[in-house]
């Protein structure tokens, strides 16, 4: 459908037709805010993402049709190009990461559609940039590496889209493996691969529905909280801190700080269990430390809000094996490990009871595990 679509509007739009790509959202079944601490994440890419058809213009500008917005946008290629449009930005900023690390790249015409639900916390915007940095990389065969590719979506974040985001969300949309998470340590980039088929349990996405818009950036809020412990403690990251070491110089840190800090050291262990566990196929000892992030994710990262608290509250009242806000918060999903034969109860309850609480239904995403970025034949 999203292809089909996409090719339409291209050729409507330019004539002509191009190059189909796509990349994908992303899930992540545990180690939050983990990123940017240099610790470790478990992310997997799903079945929804951006497609996008692309074609070498032979002139300096970049025409760019947003298929979903019905917006077009022009930009030339030199930094006081940017463009004033949100989304095209983050395709603007991809193409100027790329010539900053020396990618010669000209023009090109473009159209593009997604369906990762916005503001869900499944990173559409990860997926927006792996897309054009993948296919710019292979039109004009730049010779860059998957690595690269993702630092290019994150540099694309900070420095045009104002999100001092971790490597979790690029990394996850170029690398995606069909039916497998990922444990990538953020710190050395080593990763894994974890085929993940829970037999007898569903994953699955309920989403709030709400973004709660805050004052300033709390996102960056959080990583400059967690950067100033690490560097009262005399690291890079708060990677490899222990809580010993953070009681320490508790009385030299704002409770805020300590509590940011003691969250991040207890998720860094947890990502790690929660791996061993799988192997062992102990899908008890998972389930139970989601609920543990999301305590910490609510309690001392206040990260959460309402309408999270509450969805995980019901899958613990409905017996599910484990519950948790996913992403980097203040809104969008829960994800959660479901037997099968608790699931459609489970997903009546919460929806029973959060549009009764809330006035709304809450959205149902069954995880789909499946390939990152990648040219379409
Ligand atoms: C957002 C960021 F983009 C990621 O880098 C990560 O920090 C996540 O929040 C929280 O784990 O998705």
């Amino acid at each position: 459908m999203t292809q089909s679509n996409v090719r339409a509007a291209f050729e409507r739009h330019f004539n002509t037709h191009g190059t189909l790509y796509a990349s994908a959202g992303r899930i992540n079944l545990i180690g939050e805010h983990t990123d940017y601490n240099g610790g470790f994440v478990f992310p997997g890419a799903v079945d929804c993402g951006i497609t996008a058809m692309i074609r070498p213009n032979g002139t300096d500008r970049v025409r760019a049709y947003a298929v979903d917005l019905d917006s077009y946008a022009e930009f030339g290629l030199r930094e006081e190009d940017k463009p004033s449009e949100s989304w095209a930005r983050y395709i603007f900023g991809v193409c100027r990461e790329i010539q900053k690390r020396g990618g010669r790249i000209g023009g090109f015409d473009t159209a593009f559609s997604g369906d990762v639900p916005l503001g869900a916390g499944m990173s559409s915007s990860a997926a927006l940039e792996s897309t054009f940095a993948f296919a710019l990389n292979d039109l004009y065969a730049l010779g860059i590496d998957k690595f690269e590719l993702a630092r290019i979506g994150q540099s694309t974040e900070h420095n045009y889209c104002g999100v001092k985001c971790g490597i979790m969300d690029q990394f996850a949309s170029v690398f995606g493996k069909k039916g497998c998470l990922m444990r990538l340590d953020c710190r050395s980039m080593e990763f894994e691969y974890f085929p993940f088929d829970p037999v007898g349990y569903k994953l699955v996405l309920l989403d709030t529905v709400v973004k709660h818009e805050l004052v300033g950036s709390p996102y960056n809020r959080r990583r400059e909280s967690c950067e100033r412990v690490a560097k009262m403690l005399g690291q890079e990251f708060l990677r490899g801190a222990t809580m010993e070491r953070l009681d320490a110089i508790r009385d030299e840190i704002s409770d805020e700080d300590y509590r940011r800090a003691r969250f991040v050291i207890g998720e860094e262990r947890r990502v790690l269990d929660v791996c061993d566990a799988l192997q062992r196929g102990d899908y008890a000892t998972v389930g139970e430390r989601m609920y543990a992030t999301h305590e910490g994710l609510s309690k001392d990262y206040e990260v959460s809000c309402e309408e999270l608290d509450f969805l995980v509250d019901v899958a613990r009242e409905c017996g599910v094996t484990g519950a948790r806000m996913m992403g980097g918060g203040f809104g969008g999903c829960t994800i959660n490990l479901v037997k099968d034969d608790l699931f459609a109860d489970f997903i009546a309850t919460a929806k029973r009871k959060f549009t009764e609480r809330f006035g709304h239904e809450p959205k149902v995403y069954p995880v789909v595990i499946s390939d990152g970025a990648h040219k379409i034949d």
